[in-house]
């Protein structure tokens, strides 16, 4: 299967709205060079165009639903200059939508639709007071002038049920990204050693996943060393690692726009110490803890609260909090996110998981005094009979880690 099925988004799209109400969606603009074009995610996950400065449309009526294209309109003189851009047949092709219209042709066909519609749905995210509005709120706002009568909504709440629930197509892309990952995390785990860089461990992990043919990470990759693990967003990754110090691996591999999202740890010369150990443990069983509750019904807010239980447990039992609420100390994230075409995709936190959704679950510790940060993170799909661990092939067990690292050419 090598493209999404656009139709079946497109009709679950149709279903999610009412008689006489539309969604207008953007994609991206051109970025200028050298920076690489992303396509708008929501615009990409029902047309799977990677055209820049286009727009979807989606008009429902008492009996049927419009799908709309507008693309940019070709001047045969700038080929040249430009390349050639997308033809309307092209997108044809590609979007499986049979009505493509240049751009300019949008405001006529507005005029023709807008006065039967009551609520359209746009992109009402900004950048807040001071950042100025871009061309697709200026368009909003001008639309907002000539029809008063319709009612302008975030198109966030209808889409993101639909994005959140992971079609076959898109759990193949992350799992593609998963094994990717985790052979340049494997990599990692048998060529580092002390002494080594944290670009080089960094370099390792991009040869593996380019050589599994994905050429993009999905993220700035994590390698954190000894204290440097103790930073949650660190990614300067120019730190030698120290003789007796674990590294944090948070990182993952991009396919087609999915990212894995994977975090590891482990000790570099391929013994843990003691107290490493005792800390990694801990960190190890409130994962696969946290991964057990995972199945239809449950909320993030559930997991959250189960995480921050088992670690303040954990936190008496190292000696390092008396009080419950002194955790923050140690541990001040959440224990997942929803995963999809945005690291951090769309998708509920206080409502029920369902078969379909794909949540990350990434207990850690961090304490900062004995130089040790832990996070161990694993990417779950929930499934009808509760759970499937996308990323459950990639070592995390401290007698596997200790036996895939082992420095016999050191010793
Ligand atoms: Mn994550």
């Amino acid at each position: 299967m090598n493209i999404p099925n656009l139709e079946d988004r497109r009709t679950r799209l149709a279903e999610a709205l009412q008689p006489n109400e539309m969604i207008i969606i953007f994609g991206a603009p051109e970025p200028t060079y050298p920076r690489r074009f992303k396509q708008e995610n929501n615009f990409l996950y029902f047309t799977g165009l990677e055209t820049p400065n286009a727009a979807f449309v989606g008009y429902k009526t008492a009996t049927s639903f419009f799908a709309t294209l507008f693309i940019e309109r070709q001047d045969p003189a700038m080929v040249v200059w430009e390349g050639a851009k997308t033809s309307p047949q092209d997108a044809t092709e590609t979007s499986g939508i049979k009505n493509v219209h240049y751009l300019d042709q949008l405001p006529t066909h507005l005029n023709l639709w807008m006065p039967k519609v009551k609520t359209c749905y746009v992109n009402k995210a900004t950048g807040g007071l001071g950042s100025g509005l871009n061309s697709e709120q200026q368009f909003i706002r001008t639309l907002k002038d000539h029809f008063p009568n319709v009612m302008f909504q975030s198109f966030m709440p209808i889409i993101t049920p639909l994005r959140a629930c992971k079609d076959a197509w898109e759990i193949e892309q992350l799992s593609t990204a998963i094994e990717a990952t985790g052979k340049g995390i494997h990599r990692i785990f048998t060529d580092a050693r002390p002494g080594m860089h944290e670009y080089q461990l960094e370099a390792l992990l991009r040869f593996e996943a380019m050589n599994c043919g994905l050429p993009h990470q999905g993220f700035f990759p994590i390698i954190a060393s000894g204290l440097n693990a103790a930073t949650l967003h660190y990614h300067a990754n120019n730190c030698p690692v120290g003789e007796n110090e674990m590294v944090l691996l948070d990182v993952g591999a991009d396919c087609l726009g999915y990212s894995a999202d994977i975090s590891r740890t482990f000790p570099v010369s391929g013994t843990f110490t003691p107290r490493q150990r005792e800390v990694y443990q801990a960190v190890l069983d409130i994962n696969k803890e946290i991964i057990s509750m995972v199945k239809p019904g449950v909320t993030m807010t559930e997991l959250n609260k189960r995480t921050v239980e088992l670690i303040t447990a954990a936190l008496k039992k190292l000696g390092l909090i008396e009080k419950d609420e002194e955790y923050r100390k140690y541990y001040m994230h959440s224990v997942g996110h929803h995963l999809g075409m945005d690291t951090h995709d769309v998708g509920p936190r206080d409502e029920p998981l369902i078969p379909g959704h794909v949540i990350t679950v990434e207990p850690g510790l961090y304490i900062p005094e004995e130089a040790i940060g832990v996070r161990i993170e694993d990417d779950i799909l929930v499934t009808e009979e509760g759970y499937i661990n996308l990323s459950v092939s990639i070592p995390k067990e401290v007698a596997e880690l200790e036996q895939i690292c082992i420095r016999g050419d050191k010793q």
